[in-house]
């Protein structure tokens, strides 16, 4: 039988299986379409960025691992990098871009010198794309970062310096809003920490607190800009303390009508994002994810369908909230080939999505009421072998891109063509 009359096949008996459990399979391929991933750049070149400058690059971070060939060396090749990964997934996507990713020209352009100008090429390719674009000061890998602070720092010449910087990119990220129609998310994150004992959190945490309203000062609306912050539990080389906590930054977004910005990868190893949703969009219009695969004490693995990551799709449909939450990506491996990095952890974070809306939460929260417990836990348990993989087939299938294995081929090919003549 041809592959495609298996896929279609398969998606019948699937189809049968879940209306027995009153799931429309067809009412789910139309609304996973409502998931629009926001992919993050900078899996393509493992963080880099396209600044050049005499300085070397000052360290401070951001850690990446691994130097499997192919990584996107310019502008050019990262477009055409991310018009692969498009084009190996179904459903719409938006891009991610950090301030270090800018058309430079060949100039060196200090972070408190940049324009929307400097980003217009990659405007223009996502007006062509008809997606939209989202933004991140970049406020790590330079010398004013050094000393382990940006914002928070006591160094207030430096934190002048990141001020600006941060100003200028809610700006170019409100140009991104205004240009392309589709409101940009600028998410702020910071590496600011200490990695031995500070014995003054507390100025740092003021500082912060400090700069992050100066530089909210300005509004723009919200058609154009919307701002999350991204908090974190430690980073390496900030083990015992990191300014931009999650209580901090949850208690600054709830004051200030800020989004949070959830990275799954950045909470104790035992801490549920999915736990917090429900609680932080009682008190928050919307938030910003970071979908990752922490790994002991590191952040940032492909994302892989996992438990943690099933609970956060599952949270998010329950609440009926996914015109709140905002889907972005947050992980980056040099060691493998990284066009495949993307489209994995994209399709993984794509398919808990379906999962959690091929789920009769309906039927489940009757039980739940009823204090039927275990019926609760039979379905819960049954789902988990239900053909959710032949309804994603199906939903690749029909949106014309590769089922299955067949994109695996796809990378091979993609690496032979390009990657591997880019060395
Ligand atoms: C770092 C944060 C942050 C970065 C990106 C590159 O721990 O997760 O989101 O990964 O800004
Ligand atoms: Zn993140």
């Amino acid at each position: 039988m041809k592959k495609q009359e298996l896929v279609k096949d398969a998606y019948k008996i699937a189809k049968q299986q879940y209306a027995e459990m009153g799931v429309d399979t067809d009412a789910v391929i139309k609304q996973i379409n409502k998931v629009i991933i926001s992919l993050h750049c900078w899996q393509a070149d493992d963080v880099g960025g396209f600044e050049t400058s005499d300085a070397e690059l000052g360290g401070g971070g951001i850690q990446v691992t691994g130097n499997y060939p192919g990584k996107a060396r310019s502008a050019e090749e990262m477009r055409q990098d991310l018009e692969k990964v498009m084009s190996l997934l179904p459903g719409k996507q938006r891009l991610n871009l950090h301030a270090i990713y800018g058309d430079f020209g060949g100039e060196f352009v200090d972070r408190d010198q940049i324009e929307t100008k400097h980003y217009q090429e990659w405007i223009d390719w996502a007006g062509n794309q008809e997606i939209g674009m989202d933004f991140n000061c970049t406020c790590f890998s330079h010398p004013k970062a050094d000393d382990g602070f940006t914002l928070s720092g006591k160094n207030s010449e430096n934190r002048k310096f990141w001020i600006e910087h941060v100003k200028r990119c809610r700006k170019i990220g409100a140009d991104f809003g205004k240009q392309l129609g589709s409101p940009c998310i600028h998410n702020l994150w910071i590496p600011d920490g200490s990695k031995d004992t500070p014995v003054d959190r507390y100025t740092h945490r003021a500082l912060l607190k400090e700069s992050l309203d100066e530089i909210f000062a300005e509004d723009y609306p919200e058609k154009y800009l919307k701002d999350s912050v991204e908090s974190k539990l430690f980073g390496i080389g900030s083990e015992s303390m990191v300014v931009g906590s999650y209580d901090f930054y949850l208690s600054y977004a709830i004051r200030n009508n800020k989004l949070i910005c959830l990275d799954n990868g950045h909470y104790h190893p035992t801490e549920q994002i999915g736990d917090k949703i429900s609680s932080c969009l009682l008190f928050l219009d919307e938030l910003m994810l970071h979908v990752t695969r922490g790994v002991r004490w590191d952040s940032d693995h492909v994302v892989t369908l996992n438990d943690e990551i099933l609970l956060i799709a599952h949270e998010v449909i329950r609440s009926g909230a996914l015109s709140r939450v905002n889907i972005g990506l947050d992980f980056f491996d040099g060691s493998i080939n990284r066009i495949g990095a993307y489209v994995a952890g994209t399709r993984a974070t794509q398919l808990a999505f379906m999962i959690a809306m091929l789920e009769p939460t309906i039927m489940i929260r009757e039980y739940e009421e009823k204090g039927k417990n275990f019926e609760r836990l039979a379905l819960l348990e049954l789902l988990k072998s239900k053909p959710f993989g032949a309804v994603y087939d199906y939903y690749c299938l029909t949106s014309g891109v590769p089922v299955g294995t067949d994109y695996i081929d796809e990378i091979q090919k993609y690496e032979q063509e390009v990657l591997l003549k880019r060395e």
